[in-house]
């Protein structure tokens, strides 16, 4: 399929490489310059494998784990201006989601407003919970302190993309076990209960205008939807959480799904039944997967032409109002 738009591709500055090295020490020789690479090695893999646009995003878990507050503000801001100078050599090509210090909800806020109004950025993506002030003091986003900046993100109306990072050291369910940190297992956990802290908190009773994205196909979340809101149905327990519906409700009329490093079609199709072919969109996760190999396998997966071109471009046009030709 020619003209598909892709949006979780991850760049890196100077200040946020070496987080992804222990992702990929091994390759570190392609993974590196992959990573600083847009212009160059990025646009012809686009061009060979039919990817029109890319919405760029900084790398993980870049400014979420600079528990310096200080600090974070001003990797975030040098990111987003190194972002905002990408897209401007080709705006036909690339478009970005604003790196955010949500250490700081009010400068998180004023940031992402910055980015929007004064770059055209399409919306946020945001590498999970932040290390606030000290490396063990976490902050997840449904606490009240962040209550404003969602009604930021509402008002300006742009997609908030809840990219994974992992766990926090120490986790005794990880202990001896790191083949399950990354994206084999630990992304997908940690990024899925985050947003079911978003659901529970009733954040969207207040905001009924958010739009969540989420990678991976959903992170894990839409295989277990039913059985979330089931709980052995005969005993009649509703969920004790402040949101006032089940959270099925939420997810289907709030989150987005992407493909991103989740090439297997029983999977798509599982995401397109419980979400509706308009709610996912074609991602690779670069540098992290591969273009030629995500690309190969959407271009034909059993799916219809349909649902191919609108997972695969026109959802993304619609929910980022991108203005292509
Ligand atoms: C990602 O950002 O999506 C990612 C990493 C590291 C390894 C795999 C991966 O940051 O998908
Ligand atoms: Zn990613």
């Amino acid at each position: 399929m020619q003209g598909k738009i892709a949006l979780e591709e991850h760049v890196a500055i100077d200040a946020t490489l070496a987080d992804s090295k222990v992702f990929g020490a091994h390759v570190w020789d392609t993974l590196g310059p992959r990573l600083v690479d847009v212009q160059d090695m990025r646009l012809r893999e686009m061009d060979k494998h039919g990817i029109e646009m890319m919405i760029l995003s900084l790398n993980a878990p870049a400014v979420q784990a600079i528990h310096d507050v200080k600090t974070a503000i001003a990797v975030s801001k040098e990111a987003n201006d190194a972002l905002a100078g990408e897209v401007r050599k080709r705006p036909d090509r690339f478009a970005a989601f604003a790196a955010l210090p949500m250490q700081d909800p009010q400068v998180a806020a004023e940031e992402l407003t910055r980015c929007v109004k004064d770059f055209g950025f399409v919306g946020a993506l945001v590498n999970g919970f932040s290390n606030v002030g000290t490396p063990d003091n976490v902050t997840y986003y449904d606490l009240p302190q962040y209550r404003p900046f969602w009604k930021t993100v509402e008002t300006l109306d742009v997609p908030f993309y809840l990219h994974p990072r992992n766990p926090m050291p120490g986790n005794p369910q990880l202990k001896d076990h790191n083949w399950l940190l990354g994206p084999n297992w630990a992304f997908s956990a940690e990024t899925s209960v985050h947003a079911l802290r978003l659901i529970g908190s009733g954040l969207f009773d207040e905001c009924p205008n958010l739009k969540i994205v989420l990678g991976h196909l959903g992170e894990g979340i839409p295989v277990q939807l039913w059985r979330i809101d089931g709980r052995n149905g005969w005993m009649h327990a509703p969920h004790q959480y402040p949101a006032k519906h089940g959270v099925g409700h939420y997810f289907r009329k709030h989150f987005h799904l992407t493909t991103s490093g989740n090439f297997h079609t029983p999977s798509l199709v599982n995401a397109t039944t419980e979400m509706g072919a308009d709610r996912v969109m074609f991602s690779v996760d670069w540098p992290f997967e591969d273009v030629g190999e995500g690309c190969a396998w959407f271009d034909t997966a059993e799916i219809s032409d349909t649902d191919r071109a609108k997972i695969g471009r026109e959802n993304a046009i619609k929910l980022f109002k991108l203005k292509l030709k």
